[in-house]
């Protein structure tokens, strides 16, 4: 009753809003540098929407420039208070608030969420992320330190400069908040490669942190392709880190471009394949319910997705049985239709992957409960869909499918569990769902895995830190934890004639 009262006062989405399609550099939107553009993909009809301005190493290097231009000594940027700061973010953050329906139909639009998440989840996540760091702009400092001798020792929390971040699709506007919160927060300068599918909503807050009052070339977004805009970013010379998320295959490129150039600081936030664990003792609606979410959520676009689901002996078949029923139940199409739980995956290629691997489950002896094929004719939807009795060498228990495809496995004692949960180079979340305090516990501790749910699933707070371990990625953010990535610690250290304790 309450999810349908908050859902009836989202106000209604915008079927044509503004396109801002144009490179962001100096506060000002530009056209490439080449002239070209790329097409921006509408996933629900697979139909082109708008051109888009296709940056390349042309524009990073004027972007770049601009962003050094503003992080100069002396600048107003530099000599702006660190609580002011704070000010601007907060200020971003109250726009978003005024342009909340324009952006959640610009991402459902680009991206094919539904309409109501958008508004509900990604605006609300994303305004609580600027706001967060808004707090932290005066508040990460350095220390004095009593050193030996008559010296005079302190440390300085400083920017780390010019930041390039590369982010990907599934969660524009969230992914954007995550860089552009903390990095803004601690005095950098930004340099942001929206991902191709995805340009719009990044382009939007660009032109809103303008308008809150940011210096010129403080933000600069940089819609294009990876190998070439993002590459050029990731292989500056004048760029002092990179931040990317996406997938783990371009994550292991991204170091390596790092290291080559300038051995640039980078964070990375990459794949997962995330066990989450279900005990015969747990509230199973619960547990059916979460775990639906945790898989289906997004289309499964999720990184942290609960994406292989393991089910002790006893509750197995009772969890197979009404999770296929749920799956059944939900409602797949048009994203800006109310009703509609699910819409379509991003693109082609990303439809084409997730098919595949179906395939291969269907192949490979998984039991297919439900779904397996395309939704529809138009776009690129696809049923929910539940294979059970999934065997953890099958292609499906493996790789990351980043789509509505969900496993099911049998699981008889804890050491098998957790033995079998951290077998896979990911490590990003888990989950576990029990009502037994001291087996969450010992669970929670033994799996390797950045962030653990215990009776629930995407919890996600500003407040609350998040990365992986393995080759989920490197370094975190979000949270207090999340400042590291965007903070040099320099320390000082003065001669006196005499020190006094
Ligand atoms: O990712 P890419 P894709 C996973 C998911 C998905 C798979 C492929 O399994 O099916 O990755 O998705 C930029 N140098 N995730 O192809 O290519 C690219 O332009 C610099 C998990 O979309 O990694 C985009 O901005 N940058 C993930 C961003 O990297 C490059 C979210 C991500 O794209 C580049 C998305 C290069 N050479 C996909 N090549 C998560 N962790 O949430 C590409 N890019």
């Amino acid at each position: 009753k309450a999810q349908k009262a908050c859902m009836s006062s989202i106000p209604e989405p915008i079927k044509n809003p503004p396109l801002k399609s144009k490179i962001f550099i100096n506060n000002e939107f530009v056209d490439s540098v080449s002239g070209k553009t790329f097409p921006s993909i509408n996933p629900t009809t697979g139909e082109k929407f708008v051109d888009v301005a296709e940056g390349d190493l042309a524009d990073v290097n004027k972007a770049v420039s601009a962003a050094n231009e503003a992080f100069r000594l002396g600048s107003p940027w530099r000599r702006m208070d660190a609580a002011d700061r704070g000010n601007l973010l907060n200020k971003l953050a109250d726009l978003m608030e005024r342009d909340r329906v324009v952006l959640a139909s610009l991402e459902t639009l680009d991206n094919g969420k539904p309409y109501n998440v958008s508004f509900s989840t990604d605006l609300e996540l994303s305004i609580r992320c600027y706001r967060y760091y808004a707090g932290w702009a005066d508040k990460n400092h350095g220390k004095t330190i009593p050193i030996r001798g008559d010296q005079f020792c302190y440390t300085r929390h400083e920017p780390v400069g010019v930041c390039g971040q590369i982010i990907p699709w599934n969660f524009p506007l969230l992914m954007q908040a995550w860089k552009f919160g903390p990095a803004l927060a601690m005095g950098n300068v930004v340099v942001m490669k929206p991902a191709e599918q995805t340009p719009l909503t990044a382009l939007h807050v660009a032109s809103l942190a303008a308008e809150a009052g940011f210096p010129p070339g403080v933000v600069n977004v940089i819609p294009g392709y990876g190998p070439t805009a993002g590459a050029a970013i990731a292989q500056h010379m004048d760029v002092d880190k990179v931040a990317f998320t996406g997938s783990t295959e371009i994550g292991q490129l991204i170091p390596q471009m790092a290291a080559k150039s300038n051995l640039k600081r980078t964070t990375l936030e990459l794949g997962g394949k995330s066990p989450n664990i279900v005990l015969a003792d747990a509230d199973m609606d619960d547990a059916i319910e979460k775990s639906h979410f945790g898989l289906f959520f997004n289309m499964g676009q999720c990184c942290c997705a609960g994406s292989r689901i393991f089910v002790e002996e006893k509750a197995y078949d009772e969890f197979v049985e009404r999770s296929t029923e749920r799956a059944k139940k939900r409602t797949v199409g048009d994203p800006f239709d109310s009703k509609n739980e699910q819409g379509p995956q991003i693109d082609e290629d990303q439809f084409g992957k997730i098919m595949d691997l179906i395939e291969s489950g269907k192949k490979e002896g998984a039991k297919l409960c439900t779904g397996g094929s395309r939704y529809g004719d138009k776009g690129y939807f696809i049923q929910p869909t539940v294979f059970a009795d999934v065997q953890d060498n099958m292609r499906i228990a493996k790789e990351e499918i980043f789509g509505p495809v969900m496993q099911i496995m049998k699981f008889k004692t804890i050491d098998e569990v957790i033995a079998r949960g951290n077998n896979t180079e990911y490590g990003l979340a888990a989950s576990i769902f029990t009502k037994n305090l001291d087996r969450a516990i010992y669970l929670s501790n033994s799996i390797r895995a950045g962030t653990v749910w215990v009776n629930c699933y995407d919890v996600f707070d500003a407040a609350s830190p998040f990365g992986g371990y393995k080759m989920s990625g490197s370094g975190r953010e979000l949270g207090e934890y999340g400042l590291d990535a965007y903070t040099e610690v320099k320390s000082v250290n003065i001669k006196i004639s005499q020190k006094n304790s």
